[in-house]
């Protein structure tokens, strides 16, 4: 695995704008106290540490229009966005530290855009237990965290829907939903009209993690950009308690390690997105080490030293 020489940028956005708890902005700093850089340098990587964005305070009010926040949403966006590609032009592979999961859209959006030009294929894996894929008519919140996936397909807010420079920034057969386990009604019948690939819980369950990211992670090949937006509502809340949203019945310790190595093995992560965890709700830190140990996996830590990978 191509692991050293790897040269990584964590990008905080501080931000629960998205959200429907407040909390969220305070992932970034729960990350790097539970020593996101040291972890990932132990492992012999380049860690450049690029601080904070900072960006509009959330004004906590109701949805206008079905969207809660979007004048703030978009800002945060746009700057997510503008930190992001500039990380990958000069080469390097960011990690934003979220934040909540709206903020997708301009981390993606950034990625779509640097795999245009670069002319790559791209590859999303999208870890969560939500398909995230709600517009203003379908949700039943308003909260935009439940709907980037449908803002990367097209469907959504002008300025949320053009942030790659082309729209739609991502089409089916560029991405892989894997953990699904709460998808609203409306949303439901959406996301099979757009004919997302969902490896959902009872996938996982009949098939197991290790067939489930087998097909996930098929057809890869040396010129693919793979993305990993890691929501952290993904994990079980009996090991992940500190999210907003969380949803039983999620893959487990183990579960989730199998799943963050295999993508480890591909040796082809190029961007990752950290979101959703908030610190407000968790206890003593614990989530986010979890987190961290997930993100090691994904990084290539691995127990014994590994043969015949990629
Ligand atoms: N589907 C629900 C909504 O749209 O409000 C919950 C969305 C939660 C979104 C979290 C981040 O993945
Ligand atoms: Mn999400
Ligand atoms: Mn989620
Ligand atoms: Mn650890």
């Amino acid at each position: 695995v191509d692991i050293q020489n790897k040269r990584l940028s964590l990008i905080g956005v501080p931000t629960d704008v998205g959200a429907g708890h407040r909390g969220s902005s305070m992932g970034p700093e729960a990350l790097r106290v539970a020593g996101i850089t040291q972890s990932l340098e132990k492992l012999g990587l380049d860690v450049r540490d690029c601080g904070n964005i900072h960006g509009p305070a959330n004004p906590w009010q109701a949805p206008v229009n079905g969207y809660r926040h979007l004048e703030q949403v978009i800002e945060w966006n746009w700057l997510a966005h503008d930190a992001i590609y500039a990380q990958l032009q000069e080469g390097r592979l960011p990690v934003m530290l979220g934040g909540d999961h709206c903020l997708g859209v301009g981390s993606i959006s950034a990625v779509a855009r640097y795999c245009r030009e670069q002319q790559k294929r791209l590859r999303v894996l999208w870890l969560d237990a939500h398909t995230d894929f709600n517009t203003a008519e379908l949700s039943p919140t308003g909260n935009i965290h439940g709907m980037p996936v449908a803002c990367l397909f097209g469907y959504g807010p002008d300025a949320l829907v053009n942030m790659s420079g082309s729209n739609p920034a991502l089409d089916a057969d560029m991405i892989r939903q894997i953990g699904i386990r709460s998808v609203d009604t409306g949303e439901k019948h959406f996301i099979h009209e757009a004919d997302i690939e969902v490896f959902d819980m009872r996938h996982i369950d009949e098939t197991g993690m290790r067939q489930t990211m087998q097909e996930a992670l098929y057809g890869l090949d040396q010129n693919t950009h793979l993305h990993v937006s890691f929501d952290v509502d993904f994990l079980d809340p009996d090991i992940a308690p500190g999210v907003g949203t969380t949803v039983r019945g999620g893959p487990n310790y183990r579960e989730a390690q199998l799943c963050m190595e295999m993508i480890a093995d591909t040796g082809m992560m190029a961007s990752l997105d950290i979101v959703e965890l908030n610190p407000a709700l968790d206890v003593r830190n614990l989530t986010a080490e979890i987190v961290l140990d997930m993100v090691e996996s994904l990084f290539g830590q691995s127990t014994l030293v590994r043969r015949n990978v990629k």
